[in-house]
């Protein structure tokens, strides 16, 4: 039976929190028959991942899903079966009254981050009781590994991947305002936080041995990219070379072109939670920089997921890696390998991690796939209420 749900989404700061709402709701919507409706409160950073919304509309309804504005005085509706609360967002006074008045009651489920930490696993699908409203209340964690709730994979999405020819690249890269690169150029994607050394790694491709492409979206590392190449507030579609280096800078596509660029690179440097699943589907080398968070918090989190992916790679280039990662986010005291090191060492390892990255993707299918798994956790929970 497909359900009705609300999923609610408070945006923090960058696109994750949003990216993995949106995400879900087409998920659950295209794949589970469900009705959705998606609260956000920062319909501008939804549209950056989906041009075709309408930041001034309070309602509106975009491939299947009514997305409503969250903000301001919240309307009288009837809640859904499920409301997914997205990261801890919370919900407003007035639904959670709506919602203990519904009979029978609405499903609470908080969506939690993605994290491979291994206490994940013991706490998925634990019940989190209202303290004081008589709601039912469950955590819902995505992770990596069978006993959490995975993460979402669109049917169809491997074959979509291997279909993507040579035709589907030259045609990305003409939306994208350049030529395909050449045949033997390493071409990397480059979206990261401004914290990461990302001119150091500029650097180290200037003085490489072979051409690398280096395709860096629309954001705020355009900024220091700028200054280091000394190009002043030069936009989009324009490329710099520099030694070895070509810097192409590029728009900010929607989440499905943001596949395709995946796809159509050698190696991804991606960050948060929403580009580092995409990546691992993309089948290719990556890099991620974890969310930087106080108190180094985040280094266990990439130590975590490095455990697990090290754990089918040859001992070389899990060593690469690792370093890799590591100097990438800043992670151990300094004296740290410098960039360029830990660099040269991850191009060394590129056939290992290339023919490494489709067996992970496929291991990592196996866990299941987050929406379906959401849906039937709910089912499950509801069943004894109609
Ligand atoms: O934007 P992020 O840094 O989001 C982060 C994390 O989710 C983090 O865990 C959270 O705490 C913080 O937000 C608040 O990175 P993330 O998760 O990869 O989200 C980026 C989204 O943007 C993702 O859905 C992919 C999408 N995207 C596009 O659609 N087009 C693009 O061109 C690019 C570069 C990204």
């Amino acid at each position: 039976m497909a359900l009705s749900w609300d999923i609610f989404c408070r945006v923090v700061d960058n696109f994750g929190d949003i990216g993995v709402c949106w995400r879900l709701s087409r998920q659950l919507a295209a794949e589970q028959g469900a009705k959705v409706r998606l609260w956000s409160d920062d319909l501008s950073s939804l549209q950056a991942l989906c041009p075709q919304v309408d930041t001034a509309a309070a309602v509106q309804h975009v491939e299947g899903i009514e997305i409503c504005r969250w903000g301001g005085e919240f309307p009288a509706v009837t809640p859904a079966q499920v409301v997914i609360e997205g990261f801890g967002c919370g919900l407003p006074d007035a639904y959670i009254g709506a919602m203990v008045r519904r009979s029978p009651r609405t499903l609470w489920i908080t969506l939690e981050y993605l994290s491979a930490e291994p206490w994940v696993r013991g706490h998925h699908g634990l019940p989190s009781p209202h303290p004081q409203w008589p709601l039912e209340r469950y955590f819902f964690f995505p992770g990596f590994v069978a006993g959490t709730g995975g993460v979402m994979r669109e049917a169809g999405l491997f074959a979509q991947r291997a279909a993507f020819g040579d035709g589907d690249k030259r045609q990305l890269w003409a939306e994208l305002g350049f030529e395909q690169p050449a045949a033997e150029a390493t071409v990397v994607s480059l979206f990261a936080y401004d914290c990461a050394p990302v001119t150091d790694l500029l650097a180290a491709c200037e003085h490489g041995q072979t051409l690398t492409v280096v395709a860096i979206p629309a954001g705020r590392i355009v900024e220091p990219v700028q200054a280091w190449l000394g190009v002043g507030a030069a936009g989009v579609g324009r490329s710099f070379r520099r030694g070895q280096l070509e810097v192409r800078l590029v728009p900010f596509v929607s989440q499905p072109r943001y596949d395709h660029l995946l796809w159509a690179c050698d190696c991804n440097l991606v960050r948060g939670e929403d580009s580092f699943v995409r990546a691992q589907w993309a089948g290719k080398a990556m890099i991620w920089q974890v969310y930087p968070q106080q108190g180094r918090a985040h280094w266990p989190k990439l130590e975590a997921f490095l455990d697990l992916y090290c754990e089918g790679l040859p001992q070389e280039a899990a060593a690469a890696i690792r370093a890799m990662w590591r100097v990438w986010n800043s992670v151990g005291e300094a004296p740290r390998p410098p960039l360029a090191e830990a660099w040269r060492e991850f191009q060394a390892q590129r056939i290992a991690l290339e023919n490494y990255a489709p067996v992970w993707a496929d291991k990592l299918a196996e866990v299941g796939e987050l929406s379906e798994m959401l849906a039937q956790f709910c089912q499950d929970k509801l069943k004894y209420r109609f």
